[in-house]
């Protein structure tokens, strides 16, 4: 578990790290070549591939183009189980804990284990929430499960409390691709107070000041998607801000 290993020695150091979502339907081959090249040069720490709603079949060559490209480990984070490729490092093993969508919390984890398993891929299990950005989102839509309302930061607490204890290795909390409001610094601030395992934030991230102010409230792990689908340049900055970050003398 060398991704997750490295995950917890930079919360350890307090080192914050930068994820790049790259959505499958939405890139060409040469798009690939741009933000490898541009996520290389920024010393982006990860590249997450997946979405709520992958319609295209091409995942496993989207995911050779990239580790083709460059070095930075690939992380699925899939919508679905369809969305599993074993040209990946790594895959999220997402549960939907904030909402109470049986197969969303367990039902497709049986149905594809035997599939995930036989992929070799390294498994995260991480507790998935989906917080209100402010407009329903596709995840708040295609999960059919309520998201948790964005003031409510006992509801956030209690749920990731629940996720660590129930073994989760990770907690994303996720105003969903494109929100309209990202999640709260005081939210944040909240939930990374009360667990020990990494915390990864993202959805309707667009400005590299608010990144930079989800690290100080406590997020180990920035995911940004929209924002850099509309400008690839944008890497650089978001980059610079989150490393910016100072780390814990250790
Ligand atoms: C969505 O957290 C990710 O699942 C990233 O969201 O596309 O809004 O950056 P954005």
């Amino acid at each position: 578990n060398r991704i997750y290993q490295s995950l917890l020695q930079h919360k350890e150091k307090g080192q914050k790290s930068f994820a790049v979502l790259i959505d499958p339907d939405k890139v060409t081959v040469e798009k690939i070549d741009e933000l490898t090249a541009l996520a290389t040069e920024a010393r982006v720490d990860y590249l997450l591939v997946g979405g709520s709603l992958v319609v295209t079949n091409s995942l496993d060559e989207v995911v050779q183009q990239i580790k083709k490209n460059c070095d930075i480990p690939v992380i699925l984070f899939p919508g679905s189980p369809s969305q599993i490729t074993p040209y990946a490092d790594a895959l999220l093993y997402l549960s939907l804990i904030s909402g109470r969508n049986a197969e969303l919390l367990i039902g497709q984890h049986v149905i594809s284990a035997p599939f995930v398993k036989q992929s070799r891929l390294e498994i995260i299990s991480t507790g998935y929430m989906v917080i209100d950005g402010g407009a329903p989102t596709t995840v708040s839509y295609i999960s059919n499960a309520a998201p948790i309302p964005a003031d409510k930061n006992e509801i956030a607490m209690c749920t990731a409390m629940a996720g660590e204890m129930l073994g989760m290795k990770l907690i994303y909390m996720d105003a969903g691709s494109g929100a309209k409001r990202p999640i709260t610094e005081s939210m944040i601030e909240k939930v990374a107070q009360i667990i020990e395992v990494p915390l990864v934030i993202g959805g309707g991230i667009t400005d590299p000041e608010k990144a930079y102010r989800n690290c100080k409230a406590g997020a180990d792990m920035i995911v940004i998607g929209n924002a850099i689908e509309k400008d690839a340049s944008l890497i650089k900055e978001m980059s610079a801000a989150i490393h910016s970050v100072p780390s814990r003398i250790v």
